[in-house]
């Protein structure tokens, strides 16, 4: 007898679906996390500051009748800069491209007119099935979270359309994440598998490791500063005249900030903020890449990035 994978293994009679599911909400509502549990794995980076998505990931969640794509957006927000323009036009592009919409809602904070505002434009989406998502409901009771449900139902009729769904989850407390999945699934198209079994995301490596960085940048900054971070990996390189079962990878970044005053914060006093970042963030990619790792972090000034489009360009957005 011969032991096999049963979680990849289809069963007999049933069909195979595969499709795409985007989350979306305001900033920090709760999406990168809930992607990052329903994978299994950190695909996103998350952070108690709004705005820390600026592209989408997709992390993709494999089961043996079906592939749920998922696509975590940036929180839709009032844009302010272009890179805030340019990041809204993202979201509203991935959702008119997908199977079913989650929207993520809070438990813990009344709906407003943020929420409102996306659940309008939502509404004129009429073929997607909407899921609403009531994010962190660990942090509520059940008194608090059987008004939210209420609200959450009430505004869908408000505006003209059911939720195919109202489903309260937390990621962080393990609680009906997979139940999410279940509902999920159903909704999307008969299809073979389309990505290969076993990747959990199409993250290039390059992207992730930036992505790394700037998560731990980002912990302990204030105010404006955290929006003003950007990081761009310049080079991976295996380090030459290594043994071959001790080997070394070289990994230049530059931190962008937008003001020269900014440099100061970044680095701290005598270099130690920027050298904790980079404790940090090392072990995260030795984690990711599963190869030791020597990283080389730089701090520059790029002018008011946020706005200007050349800038944007450089910076990948
Ligand atoms: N207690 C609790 N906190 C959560 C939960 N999910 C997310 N959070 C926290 O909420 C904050 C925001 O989470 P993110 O996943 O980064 O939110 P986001 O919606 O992706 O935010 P943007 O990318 O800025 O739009 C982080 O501090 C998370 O730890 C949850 O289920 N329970
Ligand atoms: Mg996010």
């Amino acid at each position: 007898m011969s032991v096999r994978n049963q979680s990849s293994e289809q069963p007999a009679g049933t069909l195979h679906r595969a499709g795409f599911a985007c989350f979306v909400g305001r900033p920090n509502a709760g999406k990168s996390t809930l992607t990052n549990a329903l994978v299994g794995k950190k695909v996103a980076i998350t952070s108690n500051r709004p705005q820390t998505t600026r592209h989408t990931v997709r992390g993709i969640v494999h089961r043996p009748d079906a592939q749920l794509i998922l696509v975590d957006t940036p929180g839709l927000h009032k844009p302010r800069t272009l890179l805030g323009e340019r990041l809204n036009d993202v979201v509203r592009t991935t959702w008119a491209e997908v199977d079913v919409i989650g929207f993520c809602l809070p438990a813990n904070e009344k709906l407003g007119p943020g929420d409102r505002f996306i659940a309008k434009e939502l509404a004129g989406i009429k073929r997607t099935p909407k899921v609403a998502v009531v994010t962190k409901t660990d942090l509520v009771d059940s008194k608090t979270l059987a008004e939210q449900l209420i609200a959450i139902d009430q505004l869908g009729k408000e505006l003209g359309f059911e939720w195919a769904e109202i489903v309260p989850v937390s990621a962080v407390g393990d609680q009906q994440v997979e139940l999410l999945a279940d509902l999920l699934v159903p909704m999307l198209p008969e299809s073979p598998a389309l990505y290969p079994e076993g990747d959990l995301t199409d993250e290039p490596e390059q992207v992730m490791v930036a992505e790394l960085i700037r998560e731990a940048a980002l912990e302990g900054v204030r105010d404006e500063l955290p929006h003003s971070i950007a990081v761009v990996v310049e080079e991976m390189l295996p380090r030459e005249d290594r043994p071959a079962e001790r080997p070394l990878l070289d990994i230049h970044a530059n931190i962008y900030i937008e003001r020269p005053s900014q440099k100061g914060i970044i680095i701290g006093p005598k270099g130690k903020r920027l050298k904790d970042v980079g404790i940090k963030s090392r072990k995260q990619i030795e984690a990711l890449l599963g190869t030791p790792v020597f990283l080389d972090l730089h701090v520059k000034v790029a002018k008011d990035w946020q706005r200007d489009p050349k800038q944007l360009r450089k910076l990948g957005f």
